[in-house]
C-alpha cells in the first residue's frame, strides 16, 4: 500500500546488524514498547529525539516534542523543516501529505482541522497530488489479497507504529469509514 511513496525502497524493518547510532529519533510512537526489541537496545545507548501528537505518549525520549493538537506527526515534521529552514521537496510533500491523509481518515475524522487542511494544500502545491495519492492509499487497501514479501513487512511494521491507545480508536473508526466498496473514488 505504502510502496508507491517515494523513498519507500530505503526503509529497514529492521536497524542495519550491529548499528551504533547516537541519535534515533521516534515518530507518532506512544511508548518504546511499540518499536521492537532491537530499536529499543540501539535506543539505550543513544540520544532520542521523541517526536509525537499523542497525549498518552509516555515521553521516553531525551528530548520530547509532543503535541497533542497536531493532527498527524507529519504536520509537526513539516513546522520543523521551516523551522530549521529545510526546503520541502516534493518528496517530502507526498510523504507528509500520506502522513496527513491516513492519521486523519481520509480528511474525514473531527481531528481534520483548518491547520490540517491549510497544511494539505500546501503540500499539494509543493507535489502532492492528492487524487493520485488517495488511489494508492485508499483503493489498493481494500484488495482481497495483499502484496507478498517485504512490503508487507513494512506496512505492518508502519501500522504497528501508528496503533496506540489513541490510535486504536481511531484506526477502529477509520476502519468502519473506509469499509469496502467505500472508497473514496465513489465519493
Ligand atoms: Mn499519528
Amino acid at each position: 500500500m505504502y510502496a508507491f511513496l517515494p523513498g519507500f525502497e530505503q526503509i529497514d524493518v529492521e536497524p542495519p546488524a550491529g548499528a551504533d547510532p547516537e541519535l534515533v529519533f521516534f515518530f507518532d510512537s506512544g511508548n518504546l514498547e511499540r518499536s521492537g526489541s532491537s530499536v529499543k537496545q540501539i535506543a539505550s545507548h543513544a540520544t532520542i529525539v521523541n517526536i509525537d501528537h499523542h497525549p498518552s505518549n509516555s515521553r521516553f525520549g531525551d528530548i520530547n516534542v509532543i503535541e497533542p493538537e497536531a493532527s498527524a506527526v507529519g504536520q509537526m515534521v513539516m513546522e520543523m523543516l521551516d523551522h530549521f529552514d529545510f526546503q520541502i521537496t516534493p518528496t517530502i510533500a507526498i510523504n507528509l501529505y500520506v502522513a496527513l491523509l491516513t492519521d486523519t481518515g481520509g480528511f474525514r475524522h473531527e481531528n481534520t482541522t483548518p491547520r490540517a487542511l491549510e497544511d494539505a494544500a500546501r503540500l499539494a502545491r509543493l507535489g502532492a497530488d492528492p487524487g493520485h495519492i488517495a488511489t494508492q492509499v485508499y483503493k489498493m487497501r481494500s484488495r482481497p489479497h495483499r502484496d507478498a514479501g517485504l512490503q508487507d513487512a513494512s506496512r505492518d511494521h508502519l501500522e504497528a507504529q501508528r496503533s496506540g491507545p489513541g490510535d486504536d480508536a481511531h484506526r477502529a473508526r477509520r476502519q468502519a469509514d473506509m469499509g469496502e466498496g467505500d472508497a473514496p473514488d465513489a465519493a
